[in-house]
Parts: structure tokens; sequence; C-alpha cells
């Protein structure tokens, strides 16, 4: 059903609208609920256990969606990171800009239940079970605002779309290496039932040591599971690969040719070289 104007809550100029927590009905507190035990469950053995500290801090259970007021309590409290409230994927500078002064826009509706297996925007469940937990990670969380802040030097800059693969094969599609084995950080798999499984078990995908030229460099897939991914060995790696000026790292790029997703390199520092796809 098409939205008219008159159905898009009102939005303010940074995009931020209110959660009305009261409004749910329980039939969407009972989609939240099948997606959180679906995927606890199946993320044993399989998220990284900063994940399931978040979780734990926060009290994210299945009893149905947050309410937006008491996360920001803990939140604020853990790492100064506040849940801002938006009906949906709100312009790049607005989203770098929330990120930037700690605030995490999070849509606040959730899926239908014909939509349990895929949703191709982000609602509640990918953004508050997938990303918000995270945030309570303090070296994560200063990746978090970091990106934000290069996010907006690159709208300056015209390099947008590298910041955005750093994004999506970080925040969204990342792994991290443990002594237990790779295990899940990114929110677009611990919030998605079949790639929780592709991304570490199947021979499909390739595996690659995170390097950050590397990944600016990449396109990525957004209608279906990712043909690389890419492993960090720790948050402080991560942040610390934010630290210097892109400047020049988009200078040096711009010389280069993008690569297709499931493309792997000579010099690349491969975990596992998927099959290439028919
Ligand atoms: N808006 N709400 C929301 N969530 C996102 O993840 C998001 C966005 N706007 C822009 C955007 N992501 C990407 O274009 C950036 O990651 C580059
Ligand atoms: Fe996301």
């Amino acid at each position: 059903m098409a939205t008219s104007p008159a159905d898009v809550p009102a939005t303010r100029a940074d995009f931020t609208i209110d959660q009305d927590w009261d409004r749910y009905t329980a039939g969407e507190h009972g989609v939240w609920r099948a997606l959180f035990h679906r995927q606890a469950e199946l993320l044993k053995g399989r998220s990284t256990p900063e994940f399931l500290a978040g979780i734990e801090k926060l009290n994210i259970a299945a009893d149905g969606i947050p309410d937006f007021r008491r996360l920001n309590d803990m939140l604020a409290r853990a790492t100064g990171w506040r849940i801002v409230a938006v009906p949906g994927l709100v312009p790049d500078d607005i989203f770098f800009d929330h990120l930037a002064n700690r605030r995490f826009p999070s849509t606040c509706f959730i899926r239908k239940p014909e939509q349990m297996d895929y949703l191709q925007e982000p609602d509640v469940f990918h953004d508050v079970f997938g990303h918000v937990p995270l945030l309570v990670n303090p070296v994560f969380a200063d990746y978090m605002q970091a990106y934000g802040r290069g996010g907006l030097k690159a709208l300056g800059l015209g390099s947008l779309h590298r910041l955005a693969r750093l994004y999506w094969y970080t925040v969204e599609f990342g792994l991290i290496r443990t002594a237990d084995g790779l295990r899940i950080y990114g929110a677009g798999i611990l919030s998605s039932k079949g790639e929780s499984v592709y991304c570490l078990d199947d021979p499909q995908p390739n595996r690659i040591a995170f390097d950050l030229l590397r990944i600016m460099r990449t396109k990525y897939r957004i209608d279906d599971f990712q043909e690389t991914y890419f492993v960090i060995d720790s948050f402080d790696q991560l942040f610390a690969a934010t630290a210097p000026d892109f400047t020049p790292y988009y200078e040096e790029l711009a010389a280069t040719e993008d690569l297709e997703p499931g493309a792997v390199l000579p010099e690349d520092h491969v975990i596992h070289r998927g099959i290439a796809r028919a």
C-alpha cells in the first residue's frame, strides 16, 4: 500500500521522529519475539562475545520491541551513545551527522510476519538487535563516531562511496577473528537468519583479512549474500584504521580500478578462498 504524505510521520530537520512505544500492537511485539528467539538460538557460537555482552548489558530481550527511552538510559551511561528514531534511511549528511554526535538513527517500524526471512531496508530488529548492542563496547563506539566524522569529510571530498563500502564490509557484514575461530559482528549478518550460517559455514564466499584500501575499492551486493567477507583481528584494529586523514587514500584510490565483490588479488591475505559463483 503506497504511503501517502499523510501517512509518513512528520520528521524534523534531522529526520528524527518519536518512537511512540505505546503504539506497538501485540502482533508487532510478537514478530520481534519470533525474530529474537530465532537469532539468539542461531547465533550461539557464531556471534562475537562483545555482541552478547551488549545484549545482556542493555537487557535487550525476547519480551518485545525495546523502548528507546529505557535503552538510552543504559546506553548513555555505557558509552554516551543514544538511539534516535527515524522513519527509514535518511540522507547521508544527516546520517553521518548523527553518528558524529553519538546518536544512532534507528528505524522503529517492524517487518511484517511474511518478511521474517528477508527485508531490503532496515527495520527496528535490524537496527536495535543488529547494531545497538555493539555500541556498548567502548572501542566500537569510538569507531562509529570516527566513522560519522569521516563520512562528513568524505562527503566534502566526493568520496562517500568509499566510506559506504567501509561501513558495508565492517559495521554491516564484518567478521572478527577470535581464539575460538571466526565470529560475526556485522549487524546485517546478526539480524539475518540465512547469512548468519552462510558467512561462516558455506565454502562459497571469500574470507579475506581486513585491509582498508582493499575494502574501499571493493563493490558490494545489496540483493544477495556477500561474495566476500573481510575479517578484523580486533575492534582496536578497526578504530586505528580510521585514525589517519583519509584524503591521501582517496587520491590513491582515484588511480585504481574498483573491484568486483568476488575478486581475489594476489596480495590479499586470504583466510578462505571461495568458490566462484556461476
Ligand atoms: N540511514 N537510517 C539510516 N540507516 C543507515 O544505515 C543509513 C542511512 N542513510 C545512509 C546510509 N546508511 C549509507 O548511505 C551510509 O552508510 C553511507
Ligand atoms: Fe544497518
